[in-house]
């Protein structure tokens, strides 16, 4: 395995395990503090230095059977907007008539919102009718569906008025979503790709996430695209292409470079997180909680 292999492959399977979901920043409390609010400082974004000096000091990730290796895929910025700094990126979407939306998290700072493509300003906003703590969101048909972290609920938004005109309860958490057009694909925070009913939201499958034969956990935001399932990882700067089919991971996008282009990314959070898929232009709008910068990305096929 390369030095810069086991770099991916310690940050993604091994070094995103080593602070837990309920990790609090340093001299937080967790009592007060939403776990997922924490902010990690940029050292904790996984590099070089977290590999071991000797080979042999590093536990192997390689499953005894013969596991797909990811592609190391490429990826270059062909444009960019500014984002809201305030926003707790958990979900981004553009939909069929070409609106950007957002869904941000943190209790008193949910809301669901049109994001002005041109130049990142926030056109609408509505908060959730409670103290609900958004997730992830997918446009399903008319009406956006956002999801909720500990809540239980999926409510259903009307995105011409932005009001909630419906809901769903479902059990444990929430943290991603996506509507590949005959389902939606969910995560709660655990190594499963959690497939639902489009109209009841009713669990209709699973399958767990591998990279290199060993489970992902913390899979965050996601995009449904053209069959493929695009994943964050929740305290990680990657990108992960997984087949739903099988959940076996077949590419990365290692965006470290992302988190490090502009100062002003990891002065209060460097986790990427919020993927949306431009199937006119076929580029990726990528951003992170509260970076100040959205980033066109094309990914060469
Ligand atoms: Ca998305």
């Amino acid at each position: 395995m390369s030095r810069l292999r086991r770099v991916l492959v310690l940050g993604i399977v091994l070094g995103c395990m080593g602070g837990g979901a309920g990790a609090a920043a340093p001299g937080s409390d967790p009592s007060v503090v939403p776990a997922r609010s924490a902010v990690p400082g940029p050292s904790a974004v996984p590099g070089p230095s977290a590999v071991p000096a000797s080979p042999g000091a590093a536990p192997s990730p390689i499953a005894s059977a013969s596991p797909v290796v990811p592609a190391l895929l490429s990826w270059e910025v062909v444009g960019s907007i500014p984002h809201d700094t305030e926003a707790w990126t958990q979900g981004l979407l553009i939909d069929d008539q070409g609106r950007l939306w957002e869904s941000t998290g943190i209790i008193g700072a949910t809301s669901v919102r049109e994001v002005d493509r041109a130049t990142g300003a926030v056109l609408r906003q509505a908060p959730p009718p409670g103290d609900e703590y958004g997730e992830g969101l997918a446009m399903v048909d008319d009406r956006l569906l956002q999801i909720t972290w500990t809540d239980g609920v999926a409510l259903e938004w009307d995105p011409e008025t932005l009001r909630v005109t419906g809901s769903h309860t479902y059990e444990g958490e929430g943290w991603g979503l996506c509507d590949d057009g005959a389902r939606l694909v969910m995560t709660d925070g655990s190594t499963a790709l959690t497939f639902r009913d489009r109209a009841t939201f009713e669990v209709i499958g699973s399958v767990e996430v591998t990279f290199e034969g060993q489970p992902v956990p913390k899979l965050n935001e996601l995009e449904c695209v053209e069959g493929v399932v695009w994943s964050n990882v929740w305290e990680t700067p990657f990108i992960l292409r997984i087949d739903p089919g099988t959940g076996v991971v077949t590419g990365i996008l290692d965006m470290r470079e992302l988190v490090t282009h502009d100062p002003a990314i990891g002065t209060r959070i460097g986790w990427l997180n919020g993927i949306a898929w431009d199937p006119v232009t076929r580029t990726f709008l990528v951003t992170g909680k509260y970076w100040p910068t959205m980033f066109a990305i094309r990914v060469p096929d």
